[in-house]
């Protein structure tokens, strides 16, 4: 049975976002565990921060109208892959590649797509590295497959991100061709400051330092 078939099955809109819900929960519980793991074994915790969000139903609607696609249930779930979204944020390039390998190989989670704009940027400048997975949620009578978009990003690439998108929504898309250019000069300056952050942290990792602790200890419910 695909996934639309399953889908089918799900009724209302609020039963699919419940699906949606769910498989934020799943992915977010995912990535606690395996950043808890990551600070008991390695004494370091790769990811800075998490956000996740259901897209609104407005958000959903345009970008089906965008596609040519009617409004219903069906096609939102079929053609629209990022209801359910999850970003990660992480402080060297090498986290992400990191994660995504450590998500990617849980047999669970099925990677639909994968979309590097790390390797090969927007022409914004825009720096990401995105995946499409897909999570089975278990409800009571049946198992639904639900389809999360997972962006991973370092904290330069996000301060970049939020900026732009700023910027774009200000301009209703059309920023004028001085700010665009800027816009890609501050993105070269993000990658120059990551490359150069990641190659101080592996300097600083031949060394064996003694770390005092600031007191603060991180707690995940
Ligand atoms: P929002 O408001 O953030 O949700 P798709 O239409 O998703 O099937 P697309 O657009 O090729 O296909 O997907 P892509 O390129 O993977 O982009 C998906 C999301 O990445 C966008 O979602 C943005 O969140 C982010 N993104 C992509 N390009 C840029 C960019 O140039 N600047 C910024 N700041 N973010 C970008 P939405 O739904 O377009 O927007």
């Amino acid at each position: 049975m695909d996934v639309n078939e399953k889908y089918d099955q799900v009724e209302s809109w609020n039963e699919v976002l419940l699906v949606y819900r769910s498989a934020l929960k799943e992915i977010n519980t995912k990535l606690e565990i395996l950043n808890d793991e990551f600070q008991h074994v390695h004494r370091y915790n790769p990811i800075e921060h998490i956000k996740s969000r259901i897209k609104t139903s407005e958000s959903i609607v345009k970008k089906l109208k965008k596609k040519g696609y009617e409004s219903t249930i069906g096609n939102m779930v079929e053609h629209v892959d990022d209801i359910a979204g999850i970003r990660i944020i992480c402080s060297f390039t090498s986290d992400i590649y990191q994660i995504a390998e450590m998500l990617a190989n849980q047999t669970d989670i099925h990677v639909i797509s994968v979309k590097d704009y790390i390797k090969k940027p927007k022409a914004s400048g825009y720096k990401s590295y995105h995946m499409i997975v897909s999570v089975p949620i278990f409800l009571s009578d049946k198992t639904v497959n639900a389809k999360v978009e997972i962006q991973i990003r370092t904290v330069a690439m996000d301060f970049w991100a939020s900026l732009e998108h700023k910027i774009h929504y200000k301009f209703e898309g059309n920023a004028p061709e001085s700010i665009k250019a800027e816009l890609v000069e501050c993105a070269n300056m993000v990658s120059a400051l990551d490359e150069k952050m990641l190659q101080l942290n592996k300097e600083v990792q031949t060394y064996s330092i003694n770390q005092e602790s600031d007191g603060w200890v991180e707690f995940i419910p």
